[in-house]
């Protein structure tokens, strides 16, 4: 299997997430992306290769043009109001107040931000470029070998056409998605299978049929993104019916996630898509340092083969997953377990 990934990724790393009150060195962090890469030599990977130049007009069809021009321009702003620290949302347009970009940066800051834990620094835009840039080089890669694997970082799925937040700048998963549809596709699904909802990729899709979105996640009363995920967001418009959420509370084993999962892949089945993105967070883990579900290492090669026997070309994209010193083996049991179905 092919495996798309980017050294630019490390242009992304704040000096801090602000979290339980207090600026701890983000969960998000560089070393995901090296154990990773450690345990895909250690399986026997040896397929790697750097993205191509990004598709821009790919990027176009998922985020709003004034949104691609903030993430462009934050930080040149942030550092123009003479600010030291690394660039974060603080007045967020809450009920009632007018949804409307301001000029100065601390407003354009809270307008575009859906979680104040995700700081913007110098090189953000060129790291969450280069995430982007993997996900759409591995999609038409998918095309030849029927799988491919986009190592993201930062990852996507809770960036919305105008909202970034939750680690998130642009939606890898969706773009990749837009991929396969200029591709020719008709129909495409998404699997999100990271802890948290994928709120952006839902949104995004909420009012289409042509895209199928699925998510297994933490239920909102009690998991990030807290306000999106219930299991009655269905779609709208021409997209009622084409959005499927599996909210599940702390504490959710395997032969619950597995049940849900398995329901997730007959209703792929039934969609009988041309293509399918998988959003691969392996926060699910019993260790995760922020999450709640219990899968162990081995039920992500349980996970892998059922969503092998779909039998699709599948493009799966890397999001979640903090236990760092396990996220090698997770990751990869999936993607083994895939190729082995
Ligand atoms: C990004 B991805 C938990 C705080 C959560 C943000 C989590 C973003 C997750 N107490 N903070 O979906 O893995
Ligand atoms: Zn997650």
């Amino acid at each position: 299997m092919k495996v798309i990934r980017s050294e630019q990724h490390r242009l992304h790393f704040p000096r801090g997430e602000l979290f339980g009150g207090e600026l701890v060195r983000p969960f998000e962090c560089p070393e995901r992306w090296d154990i990773i890469v450690d345990r895909l030599r250690v399986r026997g990977y040896d397929d790697f290769a750097d993205p191509g130049e990004l598709d821009l007009s790919l990027v176009q069809r998922v985020h709003a043009p004034d949104f691609i021009e903030f993430l462009q321009t934050a930080w040149d702003d942030w550092v123009a109001a003479d600010y030291k620290g690394d660039a974060i949302a603080m007045v967020v347009p809450a009920r009632r107040m007018r949804q409307k970009a301001p000029r100065f940066i601390d407003g354009k800051l809270g307008y575009y931000c859906m979680a104040i834990e995700t700081a913007i620094t110098q090189g953000t835009w060129q790291a969450a470029r280069s995430a982007a840039a993997c996900a759409v080089t591995a999609q038409r890669r998918v095309a030849e070998d029927g799988v491919a694997f986009a190592l993201c970082r930062p990852p996507g799925h809770h960036a919305a056409s105008d909202l970034y937040g939750g680690y998130c700048f642009l939606n890898n998963a969706a773009i990749a998605a837009e991929g396969f549809i200029e591709d020719g596709a008709r129909r495409v699904a998404i699997l999100d299978v990271d802890f948290h909802h994928g709120n952006g990729t839902q949104d995004i899709f909420y009012q289409r049929d042509d895209v199928l979105f699925l998510s297994l996640h933490g239920q909102p009363e009690d998991a990030f993104p807290h306000f999106l995920g219930y299991a009655d967001e269905t779609g709208a418009g021409r997209g009622e019916g084409f959005n499927v959420n599996y909210p599940m509370p702390p504490g959710t084993p395997y032969a619950v996630w597995g049940a849900a999962l398995d329901d997730a892949c007959r209703r792929i089945a039934a969609y009988a898509p041309d293509a399918l993105v998988v959003s691969l967070g392996v926060d699910t883990f019993e260790n995760d340092p922020i999450s709640f579900f219990k899968l162990t290492s081995d039920d992500f090669s349980r996970y892998g083969d059922r969503i092998g026997r779909l039998r699709l070309p599948t493009l799966f994209v890397m999001e979640g997953g903090y236990a760092v010193s396990e996220i090698g083996v997770n990751t990869v049991n999936v993607l083994d377990a895939f190729q082995g179905a």
